[in-house]
């Protein structure tokens, strides 16, 4: 993660959406007929591979501003949770809301994820726990990736939360999902990814096993909110099945960082929501010293983490989770596009990926940590397109 391969003084050949060919400026200039070519000038600058946000909750209906105000005066995460709060109070309002809300409030939110140099994101449901709104907020996405130019990649998270009438009945909600939700999904194309919050009071060990075993059966790629709140296993879990991902890992046990190194799990790291939970952040430098590939992403919700800033992100994994300024570049793209099963297209420089990049202001990209909380994105491009600029905006 450490060796990102700087090309001082280097060029990008584009054509067509994807890079044809990287090199210093004379190799590519000595090559090619200039004219024939558009060109972005980046004297002076630098250039990355765009952002990729691996984890986000970003169609939703309402917010939950009260619980933040609550969460501030004492109240916990859990106890908000337990009084009827937190996610079931985004899933009456995501209910509520009619699809077209939907996708209003969530493009909004995908306009300011661009200004941050985001050109992919992963994006769950999970805020619907009936079939009808599940979907729904699949379909919000899928319009939403055909409508902008940010990718969204769909993850199914049907089991997010127990809604009052199933608490103490969660092993009958899931086979509710497993019966009529998973394999509907799976036929309308409408998921590449499944989800589940693992998590004590939340679904344990046992039905998250059910869940992953259908979700396997049908050929989805797994990811699993793991062991966030209390260390229940779900990494361990997330190694057994071969997932994709396991995300959160604040309370992750040390037979569960070498499970998931053993069978290439990737370690997706959510710095924001442990800075708005005021909890320890994840053992960041345990897992990349041990060998784990780790990705960092916003978690951007309602409830816990109401945020999609890159730059903090940037800045507490530099400050606060002592990753070097070059591990967070890389968790933050190529990583970040392995935990979407996308490192082949996106992620890197590389001859033959698509054209996402940005161009940041100065001439290093040790300054994109070190001006800390502050975009340093002056220009992101899209599959060889300018999409946003900071100076026309
Ligand atoms: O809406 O609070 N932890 N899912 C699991 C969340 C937090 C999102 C929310
Ligand atoms: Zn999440």
């Amino acid at each position: 993660m450490n060796d990102i391969g700087v090309i001082e003084n280097g060029s990008i050949l584009i054509k067509n959406g994807k890079i044809i060919k990287i090199g210093t400026f004379d190799e590519i200039h000595s090559e090619v007929v200039l004219e024939d070519y558009e060109i972005i000038d980046a004297k002076g600058k630098t250039i990355t591979p765009g952002f990729v946000d691996s984890h986000t909750h970003v169609v939703f209906g309402g917010y939950r501003a009260d619980e933040y105000t609550w969460r501030l005066r004492g109240d916990s995460y859990v106890d908000i949770m337990n009084r009827g709060g937190g996610i079931a109070s985004s899933v009456t309002k995501t209910r509520e809301a009619s699809f077209d809300e939907l996708v209003s409030s969530a493009l909004s939110r995908l306009k300011s994820m661009v200004r941050f140099g985001v050109t992919t994101i992963e994006g769950k449901s999970g805020y619907g726990l009936d079939f009808e709104t599940e979907m729904k907020q699949l379909r919000v996405m899928k319009k939403l990736d055909q409508m902008q130019p940010i990718d969204i990649v769909r993850t199914f998270l049907g089991p997010h939360a127990v809604m009052p009438e199933y608490k103490g009945r969660e092993m009958e909600f899931i086979e509710l999902v497993n019966k009529e939700m998973l394999p509907f999904v799976k036929e309308e194309n409408l998921a590449e990814f499944v989800d589940i919050f693992t998590e004590k009071n939340v679904f344990e060990l046992e039905e998250s096993r059910v869940y992953l075993e259908k979700a396997k059966e049908l050929g989805f790629k797994i990811k699993m909110h793991a062991d966030e709140i209390y260390p229940l296993g779900g990494a361990e879990l997330a190694a057994e099945f071969g997932a994709t991902s396991a995300d959160h890992l604040l309370k992750v046990s040390d037979k569960g960082i070498e499970m998931m190194k053993e069978n290439d799990v990737i370690a997706t790291l959510l710095p924001l929501t442990a800075f708005s939970l005021k909890e320890e952040y994840a053992r960041a430098r345990d897992m990349i010293d041990s060998g784990l590939a780790v990705a960092l992403a916003t978690d951007l919700n309602p409830g816990s983490c109401f945020s999609e800033s890159i730059p903090l992100v940037i800045a507490l994994a530099t400050l606060y989770m002592n990753m070097t300024p070059e591990e967070t570049l890389a968790a933050l793209t190529l990583n970040a596009a392995a935990a979407i099963d996308k490192a082949d297209v996106i992620g890197s420089i590389d001859e033959g990926k698509q054209a996402d990049l940005l161009i940041h202001e100065f001439d290093s990209y040790h300054y994109i940590a070190y001006h800390f909380g502050v975009s340093s994105v002056e220009k992101v491009i899209k599959k060889g397109k300018i999409i946003y600029d900071k100076e026309g905006c």
